[in-house]
């Protein structure tokens, strides 16, 4: 099987979900550790500009957004559990549900109890640094950078939900972990990864037994790759992954069309390339990459539908 690698940095939390996913279900994986912000040259070359992390590399091909990558690792884990036939909507509104979590917790990380571990670990300059680069991350889409108000509107309500819930029940949706669970771990593993803040998570006993059970799991078979490295892996590749589903021609677009296509929420940066595919589930394309000049090759680049728009690219 072509290695899976995962792009990602250790206090992210979206990259958190993916590596306690990867953990359950026991797959090996290369652990590429990129920069916390901009720039990016390593991981931007492979992207072709898509910022957000994490982003899992097999071979040439690259998966963008944990709404999709979570899905591949289903696939080849064969763990049929992890969406259960009968389960399939309810797991698909959790996992935004833990999106939403993941905005509700940004300002409880700038609490002033929170923001004083932040400086301990960036510094000042270090954290006026990254105000700066989230700042930027969240111009253009249609997801601004959520605010206290929102964050107090929707926190408390939804530990208060999933406290209850998981009083009847180990996992959020009955006796396995589910992608529900995974997406509704991370917000509450980067909140009480802060020390100053960790505190407003404890008066959930439910919610802490099953954030206790579900880290237990860990990362599994996890080893280092550097990122030039995890270029090497893309410019020796000599296959792609399979595409699934019939070529979905609803949007009036063919394979090979120049396309750009991008994020709607945040983090909105337009990749160009060639449409290879468009599945029910996934938006693909294809771009020369290269390295300080030195050719990569072609990769392919895999979006979730939901939450991307793909345009020509002469519209932009
Ligand atoms: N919808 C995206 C959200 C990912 C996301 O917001 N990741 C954060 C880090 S946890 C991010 O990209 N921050 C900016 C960066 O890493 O440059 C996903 O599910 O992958």
């Amino acid at each position: 099987m072509t290695s899976v690698l995962l792009h990602h940095f250790d206090p992210s939390p979206f990259s958190e979900k993916v590596r306690l996913l990867l953990g359950h279900c026991d797959l090996a994986w290369g652990s590429v550790r990129i920069p916390r912000m901009m720039p990016k040259p390593h991981f931007t070359a492979l992207t072709g500009g898509y910022r957000k992390t994490p982003a899992l590399q097999m071979g040439r091909d690259i998966y963008c957004d944990t709404a999709l990558i979570v899905r591949v690792i289903e696939r080849l884990s064969g763990k049929s559990t992890l969406v259960p036939p009968g389960q399939a909507a309810s797991v698909r509104a959790l996992e935004e549900m833990g999106d939403r979590l993941f905005l509700a917790a940004i300002p409880i990380l700038f609490r002033p109890e929170g923001r004083a571990v932040l400086v301990d670990q960036l510094g000042e300059e270090g954290l006026a640094r990254f105000q700066a680069d989230r700042a930027e991350l969240f111009s253009g889409g249609n997801v601004s950078r959520p605010d206290d108000q929102f964050s107090r509107a929707v926190w408390t309500s939804t530990l208060e939900m999933l406290d209850a819930q998981l009083a009847h029940q180990p996992f959020v949706l009955g006796e396995h972990p589910t992608l529900a669970d995974f997406s509704l771990y991370h917000p509450i593993w980067y909140v009480r990864n802060n020390p100053g803040v960790r505190g407003i998570t404890q008066d959930y006993p439910h919610l802490m037994a099953w954030f206790e059970r579900l880290g237990a799991i860990g990362h599994g078979r996890r080893h280092d790759a550097s990122e030039a490295q995890a270029h090497e892996i893309a410019a020796a590749c000599d296959h792609w992954q399979p595409l699934a589903d019939e070529f979905d021609d609803s949007l009036n677009m063919a394979p090979g069309d120049e396309v750009t296509v991008g994020a709607v929420d945040y983090g909105v940066d337009r990749v160009h390339g060639r449409l290879v595919h468009i599945s029910r589930e996934a938006l693909t394309l294809e771009r020369e990459a290269t390295f300080e000049g030195r050719v990569l090759g072609p990769v392919r680049l895999h979006f979730p539908r939901d939450g991307f728009t793909l345009s020509p690219a002469s519209s932009f």
